[in-house]
């Protein structure tokens, strides 16, 4: 156990520095009792390449994955019996759909039948053989190229969408990056902070420029899922666990997060990738939020986002010391109780895409220990409506919309 919370720990991480003594403290300063009743509550491109030569690799991946979209992809209508109007098969877009939770999510909603899942991967060949080792049957999906960490690649992923004349019903911004080792900050095609570029910035731009199409489409329930996480809300345990997120008076964010002439941090800190991921998924958060007050009522969108449970095993790890991702998924099945399989945390997201009961807007959705949803309570700066405003107003500037 011992071995267990040193690998487990972060470097700045120390029970003393939190300074809580009292009998009732518990963890972080925060009551264990109170932290058990709710936890189950809340129970690569490192860019090095110069900026053409990415360019053309995306534009001849783009060819190829055209080809094979239109290939894949026979629009489906499934026929209705006479006299009874069947619901057409959904679309829905999943980003990061090549490993993990969004690999899972495509394999639980493509095998209903009901749903044409579009992987929106930077990786054609991993999502390809992903696809098909999950089993999934060959009309039920296809795959798109998008690279999150470059606007232009976003850009061209919206266009190639809108050429291929279907309809968009879900979309769901699942992919991320997590470097929680690096010392120092790698950037994304336009030099943000590769984790905020890509987990927060390329997903706000993609959201943003679909929009127009979700609200075109007439399918009975459509949604905007941004997926969120424990550790950027700061009213959790997990989320207490040094770096905590801080998204402070974002001066690194309007600066443009290049670490030149202003930090990579959203803070205007030190470079830190733990905290940078944490800060992108209060982003996230966010915007799923700010979107809710700005479209919800005018364009009949349910916005989401979720705590899927801890997926103690995937993808998102691979940046993290051998002995960190040796340990965590037992910490996390024996002591926490917070670890949850690949394939239920799928369950869990499509339930958000399509379940009838999940239709409430502006919503943070998790799963009790009996694996039923609830509406969770956000951290106050992860539902802070004047920090929504200005990550919108900051980000649109940052992805050109303003
Ligand atoms: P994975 O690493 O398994 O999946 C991440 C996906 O994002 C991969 O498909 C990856 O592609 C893709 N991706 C990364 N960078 C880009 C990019 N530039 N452009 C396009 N796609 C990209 O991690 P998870 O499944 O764990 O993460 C999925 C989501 O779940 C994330 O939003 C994460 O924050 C969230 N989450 C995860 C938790 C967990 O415990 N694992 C807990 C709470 C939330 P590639 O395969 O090519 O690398
Ligand atoms: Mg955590 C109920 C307690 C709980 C839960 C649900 C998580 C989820 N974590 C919990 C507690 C703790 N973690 C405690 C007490 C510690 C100190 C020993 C701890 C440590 C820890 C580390 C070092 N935890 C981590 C890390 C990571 O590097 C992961 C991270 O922060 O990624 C950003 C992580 C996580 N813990 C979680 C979850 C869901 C993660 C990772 C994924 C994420 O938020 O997306």
């Amino acid at each position: 156990m011992a071995l267990q919370a040193a690998a487990l720990v972060p470097s700045s991480f120390s029970f003393a520095k939190e300074g809580k003594s009292g009998k009732d403290s518990g963890l972080f300063g925060v009551s264990l009792a109170d932290q058990l009743k709710s936890d189950f509550s809340y129970s690569s491109l490192k860019s090095k390449k110069p900026f053409s030569l990415i360019q053309r690799e995306i534009g001849f991946r783009n060819g190829e994955i055209r080809a094979e979209t239109i290939a894949a992809t026979p629009s489906v209508t499934r026929a209705a019996p006479a006299g009874k109007k069947t619901l057409r098969q959904g679309t829905v877009v999943i980003t990061g759909a090549s490993s993990g939770l969004g690999l899972a999510t495509a394999k639980a909603l493509a095998e209903t039948g009901k749903w044409h899942v579009i992987m929106a991967c930077r990786d054609f060949l991993k999502a390809e053989r992903a696809a098909k080792s999950a089993g999934m049957a060959k009309e039920n999906y296809s795959i798109m190229h998008l690279d999150l960490a470059s606007l232009d690649s976003v850009r061209q992923f919206v266009d190639n969408f809108k050429r291929s004349g279907r309809p968009l019903d879900v979309l769901v911004c699942n992919a991320a990056v997590y470097f929680p080792t690096a010392k120092e900050p790698t950037y994304t095609a336009e030099g943000f902070e590769l984790s905020v570029g890509t987990n927060h910035l390329g997903h706000f731009l993609l959201s943003r420029l679909l929009l127009d199409e979700l609200n075109k489409s007439d399918y009975p329930s459509k949604r905007l899922i941004i997926v969120g996480s424990i550790t950027g809300n700061t009213n959790t345990l997990a989320g207490n666990v040094p770096p905590k997120a801080n998204l402070g008076d974002m001066r690194g964010l309007a600066g443009g997060l290049n670490g030149l002439n202003t930090s990579s941090m959203i803070d205007g800190g030190d470079f830190d990738g733990a905290k940078a991921y944490k800060d992108s998924k209060v982003c996230n958060m966010l915007t799923m939020q700010e979107f809710h007050r700005r479209y919800h009522e005018d364009t009949g969108i349910t916005f989401a986002s979720l705590y899927p449970g801890c997926i103690a095993t995937t993808g998102l790890f691979r940046e993290h010391i051998p002995l960190f991702r040796t340990l965590f998924p037992p910490f996390q099945k024996y002591i926490t109780k917070g670890y949850v399989s690949e394939d239920e945390a799928g369950k869990r997201l499509a339930q958000v895409v399509s379940d009838p009961s999940l239709t409430k807007s502006g919503v943070y959705w998790s799963w009790n220990k009996d694996s039923a949803s609830f509406e969770n309570q956000l951290s106050e700066e992860a539902s802070n409506p004047g920090k929504a405003r200005k990550v919108w107003e900051l980000s649109e500037k940052l992805v050109g919309l303003a």
